[in-house]
């Protein structure tokens, strides 16, 4: 799927701005909200989860439904075009309404969906536009919610009413939580471009695939930065022929413009050429054995949410730069397409994650579905997702293939990857994950250690890289570090028969800005320090551990459990972005680690 922009032959508008907005009564869809304007509206802004932006409880905490609504029109002089409104995000499930009608639904709430609005739009006056929008989760959804909370672990009476129960440690933020737009194509256009890079010694080769739509001739040319054309094809399928290539390179980005004519279209696509590639216990960014160094991180910014928060973005790029990072993963679902349009721009590579999320019924020793003793995998009562996780994958693959920053999809993250049923569940994943990829990128699945061991993960067979979230010091064995530091040597020793490499995409421990002591305990920043002064220690000793991803970049909002401080609080910088003392250590530390042949 195409990112929409403003090119020669298309028009773009954004729909951004203040909305009507109404949380449902229950009654909404009964009295046909969505057919006229709403009765008692308050205003909304669009991008943005909606949850923090008013004040009380049961505003923050809503459970279902809720109505967006403005009106639309066109100009005349588009009336010729076709018309596509697109939304890059709507969390999680959507209806959209014009003029009183359905005329698309979509689940799943964090990657773009598209309706044509075309024969839709009444001429000359204005079109009502509706997004009902459902935060509802449960087993049947991705991200996984449970029946009672994972850290507040189903103690206590049954609430009175119906409630969200994330089976994951982050705050259900919902809305419409990225950009809605309009934009225009001639009617015969360009629906979707593939390329994929082959690299030579100084040459490379493009091979390309233009999917198009009506009739018209095909025309695809490579621009470099200053505009100069470097390689063009004729036809809708070929290969593009670069001489003295420059390479897209871990915090060294270039990116050549891709301009596609098909007829009266055009479009630019801004692309990166590099290869990735694992062998043995490295992983190879253009031939070279890359190091990650980095963060799981989330989209979690005040009081936007989840919403997409263009400076926020640029600032952390900025931070994580000054601290040496050069990598993270989108935890623990697909970011931003203005993220991932950074990161190309930026050089960082980014793990690419879905939104499967929750699929773990150990989580809370089972009490987030009530103690029930009930497998996660089993057929009849356990997860209802393998279907729409598919639809995930196929829907992350086709926004996010042609981006240079991906080297890798995640599956899932902490799934119940050794409980019986998991292989059966995951293997048809990765196999469509692989066939989808027209760059074959590694496929991996970010592991937790409840009831695994390395001989009983499903990840150790499927997985082209281990990823492991492991919080030695932390969940287990702190704070005893020593003990700590044992153990997860002896789980290291296990991994190394299998011959893969290693990241450790999360570690880390809940530090409270502020708090402080001469002995290092347990939330005050000289325990943050000494527990990853242990860990980082511990992976320097092995070589195939090829990368170290602290949990988290930043502190972040969750559930309310006595688990969490005012939320999650393993950031490396707090929630407004100010630095803990763990985080200079890491400055000094990565910025003496080479991105490249850190270990031989
Ligand atoms: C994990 C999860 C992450 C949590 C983290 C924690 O293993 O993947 O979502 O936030 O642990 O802090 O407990």
């Amino acid at each position: 799927m195409l990112y929409p922009i403003l090119t020669p032959s298309r028009l773009l508008s954004d729909l951004g701005g203040v909305w009507d907005f109404q949380l449902d009564n229950g009654r909404g869809f009964e009295e046909q909200w969505y057919a006229a304007p709403l009765k008692e509206p308050m205003t909304m802004p669009v991008p943005a989860s909606y949850n923090d932006l008013k004040e009380g409880v049961d505003f923050r905490d809503h459970y279902g439904w809720v109505f967006y609504q403005r009106k639309i029109s066109v100009p005349a002089f588009v009336r010729d075009q076709r018309v596509v409104l697109r939304c890059a995000a709507v969390t999680h499930h959507a209806k959209i309404y014009l003029n009183g009608e359905m005329v698309c639904e979509h689940r799943g709430g964090f990657l773009p969906f598209e309706v044509e609005f075309t024969e839709l739009l009444r001429d000359g006056e204005d079109n009502l536009l509706t997004i009902a929008v459902d935060n509802v989760i449960d087993y049947t959804t991705l991200p996984v919610g449970g029946q009672s909370d994972m850290l507040g672990g189903g103690r206590g009476p049954a609430p009175k009413k119906p409630q969200n129960r994330p089976n994951f440690d982050f705050f259900n933020y919902c809305g419409i939580t990225r950009p809605v737009t309009l934009y225009t194509t001639p009617k015969d256009y360009i629906a979707d471009i593939w390329v994929t890079p082959e690299v030579q010694g100084q040459k490379a080769r493009l091979a390309y695939t233009v999917e198009t739509v009506g009739e018209g001739d095909c025309l695809v040319q490579v621009l470099d930065r200053e505009g100069n054309q470097v390689a063009q094809s004729q036809g809708t399928q070929g290969d593009l022929e670069i001489e003295n290539v420059r390479l897209w390179q871990p915090l060294n980005a270039y990116l050549y413009d891709i301009r596609v004519t098909f007829g009266q279209d055009v479009y630019t696509l801004p692309y990166g050429v590099r290869t990735v590639k694992v062998e043995g216990t490295k992983f190879l960014i253009n031939g070279r054995p890359f190091y990650f160094k980095g963060y799981g991180r989330h989209e979690d910014t005040f009081p936007a949410g989840r919403g997409m928060n263009l400076p926020m973005n640029t600032k952390d790029m900025s931070l994580m730069k000054w601290q040496g990072a050069n990598s993270f993963r989108t935890s623990h679902y697909p970011y931003s397409e203005e993220m991932m349009r950074l990161c190309d721009q930026e050089g960082f590579v980014v793990i690419d994650e879905t939104t499967a999320v929750g699929l773990n019924f150990q989580f809370g020793g089972g009490a987030n579905f009530n103690g029930q003793k009930v497998e996660t995998f089993d057929k009849e009562h356990g997860v209802q997702t393998q279907e729409h996780h598919k639809q995930v994958i196929r829907d992350l693959i086709a926004r996010d293939k042609n981006h240079a920053c991906v080297v890798m999809w995640s599956i899932a993250n902490e799934p119940d990857s050794a409980a019986p049923g998991a292989y059966e569940y995951f293997a048809p994943l990765y196999e469509l994950a692989r066939q989808l990829d027209p760059q074959k990128r590694p496929c991996t699945l970010v592991s937790v250690s409840i009831n695994t061991t390395p001989d009983t993960d499903c990840s150790s067979q499927l997985s082209d890289v281990i990823c492991l979230n492991r919080y030695y010091g932390w969940y287990f064995g702190g704070p005893d570090l020593e003990v700590s530091q044992q153990a997860l040597r002896e789980e290291l020793d296990q991994w190394r028969k299998f011959g893969k490499p290693v990241i450790f995409t999360e570690y880390g421990a809940d530090t409270v800005m502020g708090f402080h002591d001469t002995t290092p305990v347990m939330y005050t920043e000289e325990y943050q320090l000494e527990f990853y002064k242990m860990n980082n220690s511990v992976f320097d000793e092995y070589e195939f551990v090829i990368g170290e991803q602290a949990w988290n970049f930043a502190d972040f909002a969750t559930s309310q459990s006595m688990f969490r401080i005012q939320g999650n609080k393993k950031g490396l910088f707090t929630r407004d972005r100010k630095p803990k003392l763990a985080a200079h250590y890491f400055r000094d530390r990565w910025q003496k680690i080479p991105d490249f042949d850190y270990k031989k």
